[in-house]
Formats: structure tokens, sequence, C-alpha cells
């Protein structure tokens, strides 16, 4: 049946995200002690597509997590413009981030670091048997996270709950690491209490835009949610900062403009002032919060309600901007198991 694929892939997500805290749990400490961050100039991670956003969140999760400074590059950068984008001095470590690890553009990259930066390069995906694992020096590898559906959901998500334990190793923080048990049990009411809210949004004809805000380490995962209504239902979706959002691409807010922003803890009051301003231009909000703000400048709220800290409950903001991606997919006669143009792994001639 038309999407379902998808919609089995995305409604997964409570056991794939276990079964990442156990593969991740076990590879960390070794990968931690192998390759201690304090040992390197930069923490360098680096994807594709999706992949890249998650790179994005990764590197200011780091950030966050343990002080080292981090970046997220799209992989064709690493090696199409080193000058402009790798350290002249230094010897960063590389976390290639790559559901498939058979993506041309980031085992080019992978192999330029290490011949010459000599950096050490880390895999984070879901196939075992790839490339980039039998070529990096280390591996996190989610296999339940694998889907038959080009876009990515539940391999993403996967990725992120892997990476967020790595990091937490990395950083120590044991805290942080147990709070992170929290997620499967939360995702699994997340699904089952916003599925059909987000399935009617996704349904409704009413918006020709979607605009989708983050900031800080959410940023990433806009751009991940933008991807998704992209690729799924063709629509026109964007993804901004909150506060880029006013420095001009505000000119295009309709009422046909859905506005889905992501609340941070770190900048939330200045978030809920730009919702706020959209609102007042005619623009529908969607607001993901972990608590609900008094008042909500929002006409639809997510309440994820888990007291987490934000760079805990990362990964919770997507599985329901998933399923709008999905249902708009669905409304529009489209197959979101098969996004048009789209191949579910890069390989380039090389
Ligand atoms: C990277 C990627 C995906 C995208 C599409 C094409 O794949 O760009 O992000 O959704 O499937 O490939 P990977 O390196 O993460 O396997």
């Amino acid at each position: 049946m038309r999407g379902q694929h998808t919609w089995n892939e995305i409604q997964s997500q409570s056991d794939v995200w276990a079964a990442a805290l156990r593969h991740a749990g076990e590879a960390a400490p070794g990968i931690v002690d192998a390759f201690p961050l304090a040992d390197y100039s930069e923490a360098l991670f680096i994807g594709c597509g999706s992949t890249h956003y998650l790179s994005q969140t990764a590197a200011a999760l780091c950030n966050q997590l343990t002080g080292v400074r981090s970046r997220g590059l799209p992989s064709s950068e690493a090696f199409l413009f080193p000058t402009a984008s790798l350290p002249r001095g230094g010897r960063p470590l590389l976390v290639a981030v790559s559901r498939s690890g058979e993506t041309t553009e980031t085992i080019i990259a992978a192999r330029a670091l290490r011949e010459n930066l000599g950096a050490p390069t880390i895999t984070v995906g879901n196939y075992p048997d790839s490339t980039l694992v039998r070529e990096c020096d280390a591996a996190i590898i989610v296999p339940e996270g694998r889907e038959q559906s080009v876009a990515q959901t539940r391999s993403f998500t996967s990725m992120l709950v892997s990476l967020q334990v790595l990091l937490g190793t990395a950083a120590g923080a044991t805290h942080y690491l147990d709070s992170l048990a929290a997620l499967p049990e939360a995702v699994s009411g997340l699904l089952s209490g916003q599925s059909e809210a987000m399935r009617q949004l996704g349904d409704d004809p009413a918006y020709d835009t979607f605009i989708f805000l983050g900031s800080g380490p959410f940023y990433g995962l806009a751009c991940e949610a933008m991807l998704k209504m992209k690729e799924m239902s063709l629509s026109h979706s964007e993804a901004f900062h909150h506060m880029e959002f006013r420095h001009g691409p505000k000119s295009i807010v309709t009422n046909r403009t859905l506005i889905a922003a992501i609340l941070s803890d770190s900048a939330r009051d200045q978030e809920l002032r730009v919702l706020s301003e959209m609102r007042d231009l005619g623009a529908t909000v969607l607001l993901i919060a972990d608590r609900a703000p008094s008042p909500c400048p929002a006409d639809h709220l997510i309440e994820l309600g888990t007291g987490l800290p934000e760079t805990a409950r990362l990964p919770l903001v997507l599985p329901p901007l998933q399923v709008l991606a999905y249902s708009r997919a669905m409304a529009k006669g489209l197959n979101p198991d098969r996004p048009t143009n789209l191949d579910s792994v890069v390989v380039l001639e090389e």
C-alpha cells in the first residue's frame, strides 16, 4: 500500500531508539577511550542531505556537552574546498554520519581527511557491512534503523540517539546519559498521542508553504524536517534559525503559511516573540515545546512534557514532523516510500 513502509518506519521509532541506546552504549566507551576528544584540535561531523543536517545538530551538541570546538559540514565541502573548510594546523577527529555507509562523497571525504590530516574517523550508521564501516577506525551501527523508504525517518533518529550517547560518553556526562533512557517510552507516547493531530494538519489543503524554525542544536533538526516535507510531499518548505526568519524571509508569510517551530530552553523567550509576530502576519503556528508557554503564540501545540533538557530531548521533535510530511504527501496522492527523483544512496562515478 502507498506509504506503508514510511508509516511503519515512523511508528517503530520507540523500539529502534531502545536498540540505538543499546548499541551505542556498548560501543561508545571503547571509542572514547581510543580517541579522547581532548587529543584533537576539533570535532568535524560530515554527511549528505539528511545526514548533513544531522551533522550540524551533532556539532552543536558536541560543543554544548564537551566544549570542544565542533563543526558540521556537507561531505562534499570537506574534499572540494579543503582550504575553506578544514583547519590548516591541528588534527581533527572526524565523525562520518551515513545511513548506508556507501555515499560516495562521504567515503571520499573520510579518505581525504585521514590521508591529508591524519584524522581518525568514526562512522555512525545503520548498515554493518558498509564501505565506511570497513574503512573507518570505529563505528556505531544500529541495524534496526534500516529502512525500505528512501526518505530517512527512524534511521535519522537512531543515528541521532547514537550520537547523543557517544558525545555524552565523551563528556563524561553520566546524568545526561541516564536521562536518555526515557526517550523510547517518551516517543511511544508521543506517536500514539500526536499522530492523528499531525495527520489532520498534514491533510489540511489550506497551506502551500511550510517553514521550519529551530535554533542551536535544533537548527539541524528544523532543516531535516524541511527536507522531509520537501522529499515526501514536494511542497515549498524552508528552514531557518528563529531570529533569522525576521531578517527578510518573513516577507513570504501569508495566511497559507504553516510555521512549525521547535522551542528551545536557551532562547525560549526570543523564539516566542518571533512566533507572535509571525502570527500577526497571518501565519498559522505549530509549536513543539517541552512545556507549554503562557501565553502561547501558537494555533497547534505539541507539549512533550519530558522535563528533559534540550540536549537530551532533541530526537523527540522529529516524529510529529515526520508524520506531518507523510500526511501531506498522502493527501497529495504521492507515495512517500518512493519520493520523486530520489535514490536511497547517491553513488557517483569515481
Ligand atoms: C545520504 C542521502 C540521504 C537522502 C537520500 C540520498 O545518505 O543524501 O540523506 O535522504 O537518501 O542519500 P546516507 O549517506 O545517509 O546513506
